[in-house]
């Protein structure tokens, strides 16, 4: 049967729970001693054959840190991955406002997801190249990214770095080696292991890192990244992001197999599968990547669970298509509230010191968003000039183009 009722010789998966049911998820068993870490410089694939069906955790229930997996951060430099989470979800909730408030024309939040591109970003060198898709912004603020420059490129204001060629969120920033997020969802795949080929061709160590979403993950190009990644065994991290939902479809539509992780298997790569709301371990699997990465053994996959917990974006609302305790009953919580909580245990922080933060982040957001309107705001401009359709692809012109540039500026372009 398939949804409609009727006989249909394929199977259809539909997603395990509509609006008007009640969602529910099994408890998670896994817990942080399940799994042991094998040797990064020594391990084989079929090692990690438990790695990629069950689940690699440090934060326990209780808020403890604990097992194989608990990497070497300090406190200290949890607390800068707890604030760079802040940061990212006042920064998130204040921008999607804007958005409402027609201040801005889409936006797109990392709800649920902010420890995934912090941690494992954190886990890297600086050198290392960074492919993201449209929900790891967080990674910008571990490279240092000023925040006025991430709102200008959201405006499209004369101030963007981009000049208004890319939809908001769909950020570059060139410093931090972070590459252009792609719109046609999946393309970063294939081309980070090409750069970690290059890398590996120079004899540099840099090593890519790149993500995918569990709905992109049934594109071709997460196979030809996989294949490449195989053959080549070049120094790239390889994540699949699996947050339940591709916009309205569900995860069970795009993979047959029973975890995502395990899928790497039979690309004869290691596959790791990650509690992708368990900072610590986010850290410690990129950690573990790395090290193979940078001694020339090659790709990493790993699964990131996590579940999103927002919308899909600006456009979407969710309870057409999932329950909307959905998000409420995830087995693994809250990132921010779960590091906060695991750091408060051992002294390190306080409730009163958070919500400090939170204020301080809060005014900090918008003081950077006064400053970005004063290069231009969404509805008066000004806006990069219409000349910059023509520049910054080739360093000459082709006739082509210029006969089209030449005409636009005979028309009056600006
Ligand atoms: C090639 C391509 N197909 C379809 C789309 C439309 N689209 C944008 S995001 C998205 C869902 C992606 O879901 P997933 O890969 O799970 O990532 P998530 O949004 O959950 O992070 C789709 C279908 C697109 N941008 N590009
Ligand atoms: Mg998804």
């Amino acid at each position: 049967m398939n949804n409609d009722g009727c006989e249909t010789p394929i199977r259809v998966p539909s997603a395990p729970f509509r609006p008007g049911e009640s969602a529910s998820f099994e408890e998670w068993s896994y817990s942080p001693s399940d799994l042991m870490k094998p040797d990064p410089l020594s391990c084989e694939p079929k090692d990690t054959i438990p790695h990629s069906t069950g689940l690699i955790r440090v934060l326990g229930d209780d808020d403890s840190r604990s097992g194989d997996w608990d990497p070497d951060i300090s406190d200290s430099d949890l607390l800068i991955g707890l604030e760079h989470m802040v940061r990212l979800r006042i920064f998130d909730d204040r921008m999607m406002k804007m958005q409402r408030t027609g201040k801005l024309s889409f936006y797109m939040r990392s709800l649920g997801e902010e420890a995934v591109a912090i941690a494992q970003t954190m886990a890297l060198e600086e050198q290392d190249w960074i492919f993201p898709t449209y929900r790891q912004p967080g990674a910008q603020f571990v490279r240092g990214r000023d925040m006025v420059s991430m709102i200008c490129h959201c405006i499209g204001n004369v101030e963007d770095n981009v000049k208004g060629r890319q939809m908001p969120v769909h950020y570059t920033y060139r410093e931090g080696r972070y590459i252009s997020v792609s719109s046609p969802v999946g393309t970063q795949f294939s081309q980070a292991v090409g750069v970690a080929m290059a890398s590996a061709y120079k004899g540099l160590d840099e090593v890519t890192i790149t993500w995918i979403g569990d709905g992109a993950s049934a594109e071709g190009d997460y196979h030809y990244a996989l294949n490449f990644a195989s053959v080549f065994r070049p120094p790239v991290i390889l994540n699949v992001v699996n947050n339940q939902w591709a916009i309205s479809t569900h995860a069970n539509l795009a993979s047959g197999s029973s975890t995502f992780a395990d899928r790497g298997l039979a690309y004869d790569v290691p596959c790791l599968r990650v509690d992708g709301n368990d900072f610590l371990a986010l850290y410690s699997v990129t950690d573990w990547a790395r090290k193979r990465a940078s001694a020339g053994l090659g790709a990493t996959h790993i699964e990131v669970l996590t579940y999103r917990a927002g919308a899909h974006s600006s456009s979407d609302d969710p309870t057409r298509y999932r329950p909307s305790d959905e998000p409420d009953v995830w087995p693994g919580g809250d990132p921010i509230h779960r590091l906060r909580d695991h750091l408060i245990s051992v002294g390190a922080w306080t409730e009163e010191k958070h919500k400090d933060l939170e204020d301080r982040i809060d005014s900090e957001v918008m003081a950077a968003y006064k400053e970005a309107v004063k290069f231009g705001d969404l509805a008066q401009g000004p806006y990069p000039s219409s000349d910059t359709i023509f520049t910054e692809v080739y360093s000459d012109v082709p006739w082509h183009l210029q006969e089209q540039w030449d005409e636009m500026n005979r028309l009056g372009g600006d």
